[in-house]
């Protein structure tokens, strides 16, 4: 009976970074009944992918869903670079903030994400839809394991990009796609289904003190344990961007745009990916209007939706509503 119920809902994978707005994001995910969380997989970006592992079963242990299957993802970037980005002054050594959690008893199953990915794609062609909420290294690579992946993806909603503004890591470049530009410029181009939610819409929806405060006055257990890992998120935020007392909620705003895609509005266009010089990782979006006399880097390319505007008081709404009643 709750098979036939769970058929009705969106299924969804989440490819994840863990992460103090990733362990938000799942725990929203977790607690929404539109969807179904049928597997995670994991990825370097704010932590590195090993870690990144261990905090995705961590974070399962605490919702109390060590049903849900876990494939670990690449330790490097997808032109098999090893230096990567990792964001620790963000979220904390441990990814989520400096909490020195005891390690988990669960393990990643034994299939690499893309492998995984693929496999999904394959058992319910159309109706899956990955929330990749870091670098798209793993998409990348499930996408070369079979080349039929993006037709056979329902749908990829994608946190990356600054569409129009600045990045989050240097001017031009937001944090998940300069940390496998081209991983993200493979599958932005590839012809799957893509929403594309950047910073210029995820930085309107922000969670204050007060909010903060009403989590910590909510019994919710998710609420009660973001709580505990909240305090460096603000600190970086304060120190980054002088802002005083409220944070970003970038993977929470992306989980919702799957759950609820009414809650933004979107536009449509080909996206390319900036994959050296200074500009690495910079977005370029063409709304296709102008017919270009010359043959540029975006004909010929599948088009993307790209999320404009959000209605961020109902985003916050959701995410608080669904971090409380836990
Ligand atoms: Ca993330």
């Amino acid at each position: 009976m709750l098979e036939s119920k769970n058929t009705q809902k969106k299924k969804i994978i989440i490819d994840t970074d863990p992460g103090i707005d990733d362990a938000m994001a799942i725990f929203v995910a977790l607690n929404s009944p539109e969807v179904d969380v049928i597997g995670f997989t994991t990825i370097f970006g704010n932590v590195y992918t090993t870690l990144a592992t261990r905090n995705t079963l961590h974070l399962l242990e605490v919702a109390g869903r060590t049903d849900i299957p876990v494939a670990e993802g690449s330790l490097v970037t997808f032109t098999k670079s090893t230096k990567l980005h990792v964001a620790d002054f963000v979220h904390g050594a441990d990814g989520l903030g400096n909490q020195n959690f005891p390690p988990p008893k669960g393990k990643a199953i034994e299939q690499s994400a893309a492998s995984f990915l693929v496999e999904q794609a394959n058992l319910h062609p159309g109706e899956v839809t990955v929330v990749a909420l870091g670098p798209l290294t793993n998409i990348a690579l499930a996408i070369e394991l079979d080349p039929g992946f993006p037709e056979k993806i329902g749908q990829i909603v994608l946190l990356g990009g600054a569409f129009a503004v600045n990045g989050n890591v240097n001017p031009a470049a937001e944090a998940n796609i300069l940390s496998d530009p081209d991983a993200a410029d493979l599958v932005i181009t590839s012809g799957a289904d893509i929403v594309a939610v950047g910073l210029n819409v995820t930085h309107q929806v922000i969670m204050t003190d007060a909010d903060r405060d009403k989590l910590a006055q909510s019994n919710g257990k998710f609420a009660q344990y973001l709580c505990k890992i909240l305090e460096v998120y603000y600190s970086y935020h304060q120190e980054s961007y002088r802002t005083k007392g409220c944070v970003y909620l970038h993977d929470p705003t992306t989980i919702l745009a799957a759950v609820d895609p009414s809650l933004l509005t979107y536009t449509e266009g080909v996206v390319r990916v900036q994959t050296n010089g200074i500009t690495r990782g910079l977005t370029i979006f063409y709304n296709t209007m102008k017919r270009f006399g010359e043959v540029t880097e975006w004909s010929d390319k599948p088009t993307v939706k790209v999320a404009v505007t959000v209605d961020a008081p109902a985003v916050l709404e959701l995410v608080m509503e669904r971090l409380m009643n836990s």
